[in-house]
């Protein structure tokens, strides 16, 4: 039996609290993987529970199938398991109404965006989904050639506009740098290649607030739906295993009305930078070289690598001597505490967290979690130790036998293979932009 709106839930399965079928759908959310499914969605099913009302999510995925396959026949519907030391709790999540496939269902997703309802559009589409040239502009092909972001954006937009309607804010949920002004800058680059009659409504009508998003998602197994499987007495596909610990620090810009978010845990500042680049350089940093010196150690999930006694002080250091003194805190902001819990989160032992899902996508990780903190020191003349064992473990990770999940895989390794790899990698006109000159050799 497949997990749907008729599934008698047991009782120690918290269920959604409010009517789903009277839910207006205020949000369309591109890119419904796990990792929102356990965050953004979670936020706001809290918010509906609350007594907020009309917060449906309409998700879409851009390219895959599987989401739709998973959830449109559990009537959105799907579990979320958090899991600690002490043990797992399991919940059910009703803000999903329904997922559409972008390349299948052009107009459907156009439509969704252009609802009198929908107040937000958010993303969760990874970094490499913003279509960045190396030197940070929208490489401009890639996003009319492909079912893009901008696209179906654009196009929904330019709905809203010839029907009258406000604007929406667009909210990207991804780990980048300043992330909502990244998708203004690029969406801008969008319109006013293809659409430049909708320029200056966008500016006028649409905000992207910048947000830090954290909570550690790994891919769902099949041992993790059989476990769900056991306790729900339902099969869930679309079933999401995550942390305890969840945090969404959100710029409080928003073009039209929003989830009463803060009445649930989600800060709502003036300004994200503090929260966003503490978390890039320090979790994000501190992921990518456990995943990289981790794997070439021979480990597979993240609780080991941390364990390793050989690799804890690399990271230790990494975090409280390499990142935490490049950044500007926000007022009560404790960074020596935040490595402390980073620590203890990356210890979890009910996360399988494998260290190969973190190393997926290095050269759109590694600028934002690594080289701003190293270019910080380099001007003031200081040495990393700990980011150069990461970029030297990087490096032997391309020339290793793992698979090489990145969009740029073939480049790379050809440039990880020569005598001149730190400078194919990371010098003048090399495939990472940088504000980083490499001083080792790898
Ligand atoms: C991880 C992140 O896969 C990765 O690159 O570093 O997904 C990380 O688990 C999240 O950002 C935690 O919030």
């Amino acid at each position: 039996m497949r997990l749907s709106a008729q599934t008698p839930l047991p009782p120690s399965v918290q269920a959604p609290g409010y009517d789903r079928a009277a839910q207006a759908a205020g949000i369309v959310h591109i890119g419904i993987g796990a990792f929102h499914r356990a965050h953004q969605a979670v936020y706001t099913d809290d918010a509906m529970n609350a007594g907020d009302r009309d917060w449906g999510i309409i998700g879409v995925s851009l390219r895959s199938a599987d989401v739709a396959a998973q959830l449109n026949p559990q009537n959105g519907l799907y579990t979320v398991s958090t899991r600690s030391a002490a043990g797992s709790e399991l919940r059910v999540i009703g803000a999903v109404q329904k997922v559409l496939v972008a390349g299948d269902e052009r107009q459907a997703v156009i439509d969704a965006i252009a609802a009198p309802t929908t107040h937000i559009v958010s993303l969760t589409v990874t970094e490499k989904g913003y279509l960045r040239r190396a030197n940070g502009s929208l490489d401009l092909a890639a996003a009319v050639g492909n079912p893009s972001l901008y696209r179906f954006v654009a196009a929904g937009l330019a709905a809203r506009k010839a029907a009258g309607l406000r604007g929406v804010t667009l909210l990207s949920c991804d780990n980048l740098a300043d992330n909502g002004a990244v998708l203004r800058g690029l969406m801008r680059d969008y319109l006013a290649a293809y659409h430049p009659d909708l320029s200056a409504w966008f500016d006028s009508e649409c905000t992207c607030p910048a947000t830090m998003i954290d909570r550690i998602v790994p891919a769902t197994t099949e041992a993790d739906r059989a476990a769900v499987e056991a306790t729900l007495g339902a099969r869930d596909e679309g079933a999401v295993v995550t942390e305890g610990f969840s945090q969404w620090v959100v710029e409080d810009d928003f073009a039209g009305p929003r989830p009463r978010w803060e009445a649930v845990g989600v800060e709502l500042v003036a300004d994200v930078a503090p929260y966003e680049t503490a978390k890039l350089r320090m979790l994000n940093g501190a992921h990518s070289a456990l995943a990289y010196i981790g794997l070439g150690c021979g480990h597979e999930f993240v609780h080991q690598a941390i364990a390793d006694p050989d690799i804890r002080p690399v990271i230790e250091r990494l975090m409280r001597e390499e990142a935490a003194p490049t950044i500007d805190a926000a007022p009560g902001q404790d960074l020596t505490a935040y490595a402390g819990n980073l620590l203890d989160r990356f210890a979890n032992p009910a996360l399988n967290h494998r260290l190969i899902q973190i190393a997926m996508d290095g050269s759109q990780k590694i600028p934002q979690r690594w080289l701003e903190t190293l270019a910080w020191h380099q001007a003031r003349e200081q040495r990393c130790p700990s980011l150069e064992a990461a970029i030297a473990a990087w490096a032997t990770f391309l020339r290793s036998d793992h698979p090489i999940d990145d969009p740029l895989a073939d480049k790379l390794r050809e440039a990880a293979a020569g005598p001149d790899a730190m400078e194919r990698l990371f010098g003048d006109g090399g495939l990472i932009a940088s504000g980083w000159r490499p001083e080792t050799s790898a």
